[in-house]
């Protein structure tokens, strides 16, 4: 419930009205994002999911390619790294020991800069990296990442926007951007208000052994942090699959004991959700629909449907996370497990 205060605090001081600001990224930075060609992201858990998103924003705000890869096995193999390749870590507490090992390696590979997307000052990410966009987003007491996450996000759309402007993009284009993100302090809050009708929901969940998360885009990785979030806190089995894959092998597990959970908000991509969650409800699949309240998504209206407000596209992902937190928190209560201290979890995985 902090993170529309949080989301101004990363905010301040980034944006004027209109414009990110290149101050946000420190005195260094301007002439280092200038040379920029490659982005590779490296981050664990939570945090690789942040990177997951920032994949679908820099490829198609910016035009830079862009690789995302869990620290784990980044570290481990053979890798190559593109010219002029800018590495960006991203870490709430800037010690998990995988993601440090592969930025070493990274380095020593080459590097045109790295830069960390972390929480903690002064943390160990921090002080190896040349440059570093702090998330501001204050102590995060549970283990499982809520706030650290939709800051991340928010700090790395900023950082989208300062790549994109060197890269073409108009001066409306980053305007319109800038906008939203003013917004999104306020569409996170209305996000928040669905509290009461996700906590009705949830007791839909309580005896049920495994789920199914669907997003298509950037809502993909969506999925996969509402599944993440799922297991972690509630330890029900939980997995995640971008739509259009449904029929490539999943949709075999669909009946009435697999509730399907999606994130649909207004966008390119809507229809053709609606038509992989068509496929799962004549499969009598048991649909939880997290879209937008100005669609009519009538094909579905037998099935749970919860609206959220109209987001503007490039803060769908931030704003959609918000009732899967919600969601696992209260399965999780039901449930009557730790929800800040989920078992075999540690915050901070730092061997
Ligand atoms: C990564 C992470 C978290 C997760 C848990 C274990 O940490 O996987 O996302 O919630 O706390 O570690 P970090 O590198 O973002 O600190």
């Amino acid at each position: 419930f902090e993170q529309p205060t949080v989301i101004k605090q990363c905010l301040e001081g980034r944006i004027s009205a209109t414009k990110v600001l290149d101050q946000a990224f420190g005195v260094k930075a301007a002439d280092i994002l200038d040379q920029v060609e490659a982005v590779q992201i490296i981050a664990c858990g939570t945090s690789y999911h942040s990177g997951m998103v920032t994949k679908y924003w820099i490829e198609k705000y910016a035009g830079i390619p862009c690789q995302v890869e869990v620290a784990s096995e980044f570290r481990y193999r053979h890798t190559v790294i593109a010219k002029n390749t800018l590495l960006i870590t991203i870490s709430q507490s800037g010690e998990t020991a995988d993601t440090l090992a592969a930025l070493r390696k990274a380095k020593e590979q080459g590097l045109l800069a790295s830069m960390t997307v972390c929480n903690v000052p002064g943390s160990s990410l921090v002080r190896e990296s040349d440059l570093c966009l702090m998330t501001n987003a204050g102590p995060e007491i549970g283990v499982a990442s809520t706030k650290a996450f939709t800051t991340q996000l928010t700090a790395l759309l900023l950082l989208t926007v300062a790549l994109a402007k060197r890269n073409g993009m108009s001066e409306a284009a980053e305007t319109e951007i800038v906008t939203a993100l003013h917004q999104l302090p306020g569409l996170v809050e209305k996000a928040l208000a669905l509290d009461p009708v996700i906590e009705k929901i949830s007791q839909l969940f309580a005896d049920k052994h495994h789920s199914l998360f669907l997003g298509r885009g950037p809502m993909y990785p969506i999925a996969q942090e509402g599944a993440l979030k799922l297991k972690e806190i509630s330890y029900i089995h939980a997995e995640a699959y971008p739509a259009g894959e449904l029929k490539h092998g999943p949709l075999a597990l669909v009946d009435e004991d697999m509730p399907i959970i999606a994130v649909a908000p207004k966008n390119d991509l809507l229809e053709k959700l609606v038509s992989n969650l068509e496929e799962v409800k004549a499969r009598g699949g048991e649909l939880f629909v997290f879209a937008d309240e100005s669609v009519n998504l009538y094909d579905l209206d037998d099935q749970h449907l919860v609206s959220l407000p109209t987001v503007p596209c490039c803060l769908e992902p931030i704003v959609y996370i918000i009732p899967l937190q919600l969601l696992s928190y209260h399965v999780a209560v039901l449930k009557g497990t730790d929800v800040d201290q989920p078992r075999n979890l540690a915050k901070s995985v730092t061997v």
